[in-house]
């Protein structure tokens, strides 16, 4: 559908447009209370959220690909309907293919706070290989106001139950990732997929001195982003996820990907609402299933550290 069918059917004047972004994609752009967002159909993938008064909160790389069949890198990829490389087929994408595919416009409606609430779905029937999850509908649901929610709705369309692993896996931007701070995750048992050790995380706040991507278990807490030189903590909740993964590539992984800067490194940080490994959700036929994450901003006063 063209840009200006969309905004026919579905666009809101000065709220929720939609326009050609990068590469010839389509994108809405929603301006709501003061907050700045763009989405694109691309995976559901929102790159950009800046709220009122501030900086845009979200990471987006300058190399990042804009090409459907690949994901965009940065903002908040949706990874669906696995987590990671798909167990007993090399050939099949990390991270699942909802993020690899366009999705169609459902609703764009103005929230009663002054809000706007735009929701993009597909149905994704029964793909080719043997292993991968069956008939389902995706519907994402990105509510930008004062706060950014990003709600994936799973609702499984097969005759039996559908088995899910995922990732809301949010590129946080910060001044610099070896200088920031994050709490929230004390007392979580998690896998670290850098060092291959397992561990309890302690009271005290993560920092970040090499390459770190950790999957923290029964961690359904809020987590709260600490970056005094940017002024900021950005507070990281969710809905539906037990899981919550924290990453940064550093050097070596950073110059290995071809659509990561070599020197993008320290400026990003990611905190993702997951359900990964053995936090797998089966959904029954008929049933659905919510993951939310849901971002907001405090200022932080000058130099204050956690
Ligand atoms: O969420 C962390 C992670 O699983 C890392 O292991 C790394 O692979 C990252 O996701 C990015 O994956 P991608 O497929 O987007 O390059």
């Amino acid at each position: 559908m063209s840009v200006e069918e969309l905004n026919r059917l579905f666009g809101i004047p000065g709220l929720a447009e939609f326009e050609e972004g990068n590469g010839g994609l389509t994108k809405l752009v929603i301006a709501a209370e003061g907050s700045l967002a763009e989405v694109y159909l691309l995976g559901a993938h929102v790159t950009s959220w800046t709220p009122a008064g501030g900086e845009d909160v979200l990471w987006l790389s300058r190399e990042s690909r804009y090409e459907i069949g690949k994901p965009i890198r940065g903002g908040i990829p949706i990874c669906h309907p696995w987590f990671g490389p798909l167990e007993g087929d090399s050939s099949a994408p990390i991270h699942g293919y909802v993020r690899l595919t366009c999705l169609e416009v459902e609703s764009i409606s103005p929230t009663d706070d002054g809000g706007v609430s735009a929701v993009l779905w597909r149905r994704f029937g029964k793909p080719p290989g043997d292993n991968w999850p069956g008939d389902f509908e995706l519907r994402l649901r990105v509510t930008v106001g004062r706060s950014l929610s990003v709600a994936a709705e799973t609702l499984n369309r097969g005759q039996r139950d559908l088995v899910i692993s995922e990732a809301l896996h949010t590129y946080f931007r910060v001044s610099d990732v070896r200088k920031v701070r994050v709490t929230g995750l004390a007392g979580a048992a998690y896998w670290s997929k850098a060092t291959g050790g397992r561990a309890v995380q302690g009271p005290e706040p993560l920092t970040f001195t090499a390459q770190t991507d950790s999957v923290y278990r029964h961690s359904a807490g809020e987590v709260v982003l600490h970056d005094p030189q940017m002024l900021r903590a950005i507070n990281v909740a969710k809905r539906g996820s037990k899981s919550t993964v924290v990453w940064n590539p550093w050097i070596e992984k950073a110059a290995a990907m071809p659509d990561f800067g070599d020197d993008e490194w320290p400026e990003m940080l990611c905190i993702e609402a997951a359900n990964a490994l053995d936090d797998a959700v089966a959904v029954p036929p008929g049933k659905t299933h919510v993951i939310e994450t849901i971002i907001s901003v405090e200022p932080c006063r000058h130099g204050v550290t956690v």
